[in-house]
């Protein structure tokens, strides 16, 4: 019988469905590795690959930082702004991988003054489900905010009155746009992340390594 623990041979990588499944799935051909079944029409939630040493789990992007820093995954891939509510703890972060990459930005309500409201000393209201993020970003502008912790469809929050201010992932801007947002500060660039499990990278190096080195040659490109 056999559990689900990896040994040593064994490599368990931990993926988001949806941008980031999909921006990945290159870079692993370029290791040789080809996943063999569609998470989008497949209910498993581990998925196995051409190598049968090697697996993925499919996890929500929140959570892959959390399965690889416990180990229940050798290696994952996850968004910049996911790593820095995370904390990084136990993650080695060898490269950056330049897929789905966006920005975190500042959105207001198409009619709200944002820069006067700053100026003024006013206490903002912000939404956002970046709250350390958020924390840091108006801490050094020494702007007083109340975060409102939300786990999705931010972009509300500032229809309905439930806050001044956004702060959230945009990429093309379009589901700002059609919500009578607007974008008033972009904090940073955000890309996605190979993250690694410290002692896995120390126990598999020899597996881990190549398939690295493959990634950091193709995400280059
Ligand atoms: O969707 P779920 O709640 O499960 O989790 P998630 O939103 O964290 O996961 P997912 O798969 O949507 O995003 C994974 C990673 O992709 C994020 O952690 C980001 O690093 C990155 N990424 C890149 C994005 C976007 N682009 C993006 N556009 N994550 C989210 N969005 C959202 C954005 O907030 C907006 O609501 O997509 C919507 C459309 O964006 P626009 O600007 O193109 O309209
Ligand atoms: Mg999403």
């Amino acid at each position: 019988m056999s559990t689900f623990q990896a040994d040593s041979q064994q490599l368990i990588l931990a993926l988001s469905k949806g941008r980031i499944f999909e921006d990945t799935l290159p870079l692993l051909e370029a290791a040789g590795i080809t996943v063999t079944e569609n998470p989008e029409t497949s209910r498993k939630l581990i998925l196995p690959t051409n190598d049968p040493d090697v697996r993925v789990l499919i996890v929500r992007a929140t959570d892959v930082p959390t399965y690889v820093q416990h180990g229940a995954a050798d290696f994952g891939v996850a968004g910049k702004d996911v790593l820095l509510e995370h904390g990084g703890e136990g993650l080695y972060q060898p490269i950056d991988l330049h897929i789905a990459e966006c920005r975190m930005s500042v959105a207001v309500r198409n009619g709200f003054d944002y820069d006067t409201a700053v100026r003024q000393g006013a206490r903002l209201r912000v939404a956002t489900k970046f709250v350390e993020t958020a924390r840091a970003h108006f801490a050094k502008k020494g702007v007083h905010v109340d975060l409102i912790k939300l786990y999705g469809s931010m972009e509300l929050a500032p229809l309905v009155g439930l806050s001044d201010a956004i702060v959230d992932v945009v990429s093309t801007g379009g589901t700002l746009r059609a919500n009578d947002l607007k974008e008033v500060e972009a904090i940073m660039d955000i890309s996605s992340r190979l993250i690694v499990n410290q002692a896995a990278l120390k126990m598999k190096r020899e597996r881990l390594q190549p398939i690295i080195e493959a990634f950091e040659r193709a995400s280059k490109k």
